[in-house]
């Protein structure tokens, strides 16, 4: 193995722990409600951010992230000048990262991991050589791989959208890139496959006919409904919503406009949704917005989890670090018993964050901070007040007349000849703030 990581095997020691490189925590096989933890966080690493990226570039500034690995080494020239031992070289420090961190699922797109060449077959090509070298990986380690999904917005061709472009020979080099990725996400027996829509936006109305692009991207999807029922893949498709950047408007805008989309177009069936925390706050949502609304249409298949800056108030993946935050995420997980997906750390490190040791502070701390999440949301649901409170609130709704409406039986005539009997309704307390103080009693008992 690779040791790019001046970093130990990192163990659970308990809360007391002042060791950053280690778990206070995040105890793996610990059994919260019934499950080990890391069934109730099956954590994955993005290799996007972590082994490529931007190297903390940002449009003020050059990268500042110099990655040991992406360096010429006397011994081991041959890595720069083929790109695919660079490749190759980079998927051995994400396992040697993971095994370190204990962390059994990864997640990547198609240009992460493979030299794109001069042409699509090239490619192709590359990413057939590397999935090889990817399952073998796999079957080494454990590891799994979580989802997969094809990069449609950095190449300059996607620069007018992908399945949304005006120019049908675009919207088909995207086929091929996602017919391509499935192929790969069966080959490496990964259980998710994720649609974010890069570039499926507009940036003026002037030049853009919004109905024909929606048609094209459920033309896209149901193309690729298809081709997985015809191969007999297995993976599930999800789509990641976000309201805008790199667009003004992206399609997918948050969760209820992504689950109308495929409602409309008749795609409900064969898709859940990626939610993104960070995408959430930027749709104006507080962050845990999304995973409840999906949750409640039985549509949460997995989380990117990273949070926003209130201050900066862009897409700028920070990782979690808020108990508050994540009490209230695995609260919805609990609640619906789980994830078929997982926890995705779509997360960067600051570009001051320059080292590579840096990679783990931010990884342990935000898995300490799911775990007591975790904790906490269980033993929030647990105690109970709460949910008690919320069905006291909607009492009414199941004696009679509730019933009826919600049974679809009532008539508008009914309800106004019950609202004529009852007269004025009275004010009944919506008690916000004894919800907050009981929620702070669970999260923060000795305070
Ligand atoms: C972009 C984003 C992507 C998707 C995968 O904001 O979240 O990294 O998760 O393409
Ligand atoms: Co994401």
């Amino acid at each position: 193995m690779t040791d790019f990581f001046n970093a130990p095997k990192i163990v659970y020691q308990g809360p007391h722990s002042q060791d950053p490189l280690s778990f206070r925590h995040y105890n793996a096989n610990e059994m919260i409600l019934g499950k080990p933890m890391k069934e109730w966080l099956k954590f994955s690493v993005c290799f996007w951010h972590t082994l490529v990226g931007g190297g903390g570039s940002d449009p003020f500034g050059d990268k500042t992230l110099q990655r040991p690995w992406e360096e010429e080494e006397e011994e081991d020239d041959a890595a720069l000048l083929d790109p695919l031992a660079l490749a190759k070289r980079r998927i051995d420090v994400l396992f040697e990262f993971l095994t370190k961190l204990g962390v059994e699922y990864y997640t990547f797109h198609d240009i992460d991991v493979a030299p794109t060449g001069n042409s699509l077959e090239e490619f192709q090509h590359n990413l057939a050589m590397i999935g090889d070298y990817l399952l073998e990986k796999q079957q080494q380690t454990g590891v799994q791989l979580l989802w997969g999904t094809q990069n449609l917005f950095t190449n300059p061709r996607y620069m007018n959208g992908a399945m949304t472009n005006p120019d049908v020979h675009v919207f088909c080099y995207a086929a091929a890139q996602i017919q391509t990725m499935m192929d790969l996400i069966h080959k490496l027996k990964g259980s998710h496959h994720v649609f974010w829509g890069g570039r499926e936006g507009y940036q003026t109305l002037l030049n853009t006919d919004l109905k024909k692009e929606c048609d094209h991207m459920a033309a896209m999807y149901r193309m690729a409904v298809a081709y997985k029922q015809k191969k007999g893949y297995t993976a599930k498709f999800l789509l990641e919503p976000k309201p805008r950047e790199p667009t003004k408007h992206q399609y997918d805008y948050d969760a209820q406009t992504a689950m109308a989309f495929l409602h409309e177009y008749g795609l409900s069936e064969h898709f859940q949704l990626n939610i993104e925390p960070n995408h959430t706050t930027l749709a104006g949502h507080s962050s845990e917005h999304d995973i409840a609304m999906a949750s409640a249409y039985n549509m949460l298949g997995s989380i990117d989890c990273n949070t926003g800056d209130p201050i900066l108030g862009w897409d700028v993946d920070l990782f979690p670090m808020n108990v508050q935050e994540t009490a209230a995420i695995m609260g919805v997980v609990i609640r619906q018993g789980g994830l078929s997906g997982g926890l995705n750390f779509d997360a960067k490190v600051r570009r001051e964050s320059v080292d590579p040791i840096d990679l783990f502070y931010a990884h342990i701390g935000s898995m300490d901070c799911y775990a007591l999440g975790l904790r906490k949301a269980a033993a929030m649901h647990e105690q109970g007040v709460l949910r008690q409170m919320l069905q006291q609130r909607y009492l009414t709704w199941s004696e009679d007349m509730g019933q009826k409406i919600e049974d679809g039986e009532a008539t508008l005539e009914e309800c106004a000849e019950y609202a004529k009997k009852k007269g004025e309704p009275a004010l009944i307390s919506g008690r916000q703030e004894l919800y907050e103080v009981i929620r702070n009693q669970n999260l923060y008992p000795t305070n």
